[in-house]
């Protein structure tokens, strides 16, 4: 195999899983070269934890593989290694079926040597009296009968898997802008796509200090800051106008996470009212959907001219949640009849095709699967490209880490990454 490799001036080499492993291995020790594993599993994993070994950019790495039939193996390989900045173009095998992957793989710009192709080998099996001409004349029939393949990219890998992305789920943020005419929305998809950052921080914290002091750390790393001001102790006017300076100062929204769920004429007093008079100072809010359009109609009487939006919470990530697929779809359609106030869904997966609705998924967490309280949680990228959410809401694997700044750039650049993946499929 080492042979027939394509060029020369190898610095790397990089077996595909799993049968392309040993074979990778026999040559980067006998030829001296060090060798990279992708893993072969995807769930969670960001593309730079796909990749064991060391390597920095542009180095040349050849890529070893037993057998190609369609080629898809090999291309899911040299994409990911590709996506390191690793100049990943040779291709060796030991074997090609012949059934196109070549060809294919040569369309995408890859080149491949074989050893042998599966004619040859039959030619040198059928030479040493190994095989009669009945079985080289079925195999040769198979091998021109199966030259339909064609490369599985990542988007038709998700729609093998089962993984339903809605189309809109695969437009950039940028794109989306001229999809709504709500100025919040617009607004949060220009912070999303210049400040490259789609993470919420949930600021479930108890006095005013720690949540001024937080928002100052984790500022310059989210879209948006969701709070809870009735668990604060000691919520004052004076606290709130900090955090909307700190919020216009480090370009993110600021989202109070209420959760209405009364009658119109209930939640326009408990809006524009009380103690914490949330219209004054919250952007955006949550609302339930449960009273019915009757909650956006008295939510919109407390507004007054002000930019101010709701995101309707669908889809709970709690276990046992009653939000049915039915009541998914009033929520859908109760957005649709109120898109200027509207710009959105707390949900668990994609509730709407329309480009101009923002999903918000709560329940992320990178350490762990849940709380003890029916919290549960994915990873921000199964949240991103499983569940099509745009934006992430992360409380605890923020708020509780050692640092919290080094996590929330954590689940930044995850959360981010795994968006442009999302776009970037075909
Ligand atoms: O379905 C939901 C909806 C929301 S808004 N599940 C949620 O967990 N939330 C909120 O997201 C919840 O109120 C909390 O503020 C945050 C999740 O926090 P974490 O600490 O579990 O990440």
């Amino acid at each position: 195999m080492w042979a027939v490799r394509p060029g020369s001036d190898y610095k790397l080499v990089c077996g595909v899983a799993y049968t392309g492993l040993p074979i990778a291995t026999v040559i980067s020790t006998k030829q001296d070269i060090p060798m990279l594993i992708r893993r072969k599993e995807s769930k969670g994993y960001g593309t730079k934890k796909m990749v064991e070994g060391n390597y920095e950019e542009g180095q040349k790495c050849l890529v070893i593989e037993d057998v190609v039939v369609s080629g898809s193996s090999v291309y899911e390989t040299v994409e990911t290694l590709q996506e390191l900045k690793l100049d990943a173009r040779d291709v060796i095998v030991f074997l090609d079926r012949e059934h196109n992957g070549v060809a294919n793989l040569t369309a995408m710009g890859i080149t491949v040597t074989s050893v042998v192709s599966m004619t040859e080998l039959m030619v040198i099996l059928q030479k040493h009296n190994c095989i009669n001409q009945e079985i080289f004349e079925s195999v040769s029939d198979f091998v021109a009968a199966c030259k339909d393949t064609s490369i599985i990219t990542r988007g038709k890998c998700l729609a093998q898997n089962g993984i339903q992305l809605m189309d809109c789920k695969l437009l950039s943020f940028e794109s989306r802008i001229s999809s709504t005419n709500h100025p919040l929305a617009n607004e949060l998809f220009k912070i999303m796509s210049t400040k490259k950052t789609n993470l919420c921080v949930a600021a479930d914290v108890t006095t005013s200090e720690e949540l001024i002091s937080l928002a100052e750390k984790v500022g310059p790393h989210i879209s948006l800051l969701k709070t809870h001001v009735d668990i604060l102790v000691d919520f004052s006017k004076e606290k709130v106008d900090m955090l909307k300076d700190l919020a216009k100062e480090h370009n993110f929204l600021l989202l109070e996470d209420r959760k209405f769920g009364d009658i119109g004429n209930t939640v326009a007093s408990q809006y524009s009212g009380g103690t914490f008079n949330i219209v004054n100072w919250a952007d955006l809010i949550t609302v339930h959907g449960i009273p019915g359009d009757g909650v956006i109609k008295g939510l919109i009487s407390g507004v007054n001219g002000r930019h101010r939006g709701c995101v309707l919470v669908s889809e709970m990530s709690s276990l046992g949640a009653l939000t049915s697929q039915e009541y998914i779809k009033g929520c859908s359609k109760m957005a649709e009849n109120h898109t200027d106030f509207v710009m959105g869904f707390v949900a668990q997966s994609s509730v709407s095709n329309n480009p101009r609705f923002i999903q918000f998924t709560p329940g992320v967490q990178l350490e762990k699967s849940g709380d003890g309280l029916g919290q549960q949680y994915v990873t921000p990228r199964a949240a991103i490209l499983e569940r099509g959410a745009d934006v992430i809401i992360v409380g605890r694997g923020i708020t509780k880490a050692d640092d919290p700044v080094t996590a929330a750039k954590k689940y930044q650049e995850e959360a981010f990454a795994a968006y442009e993946e999302r776009v970037s499929v075909q």
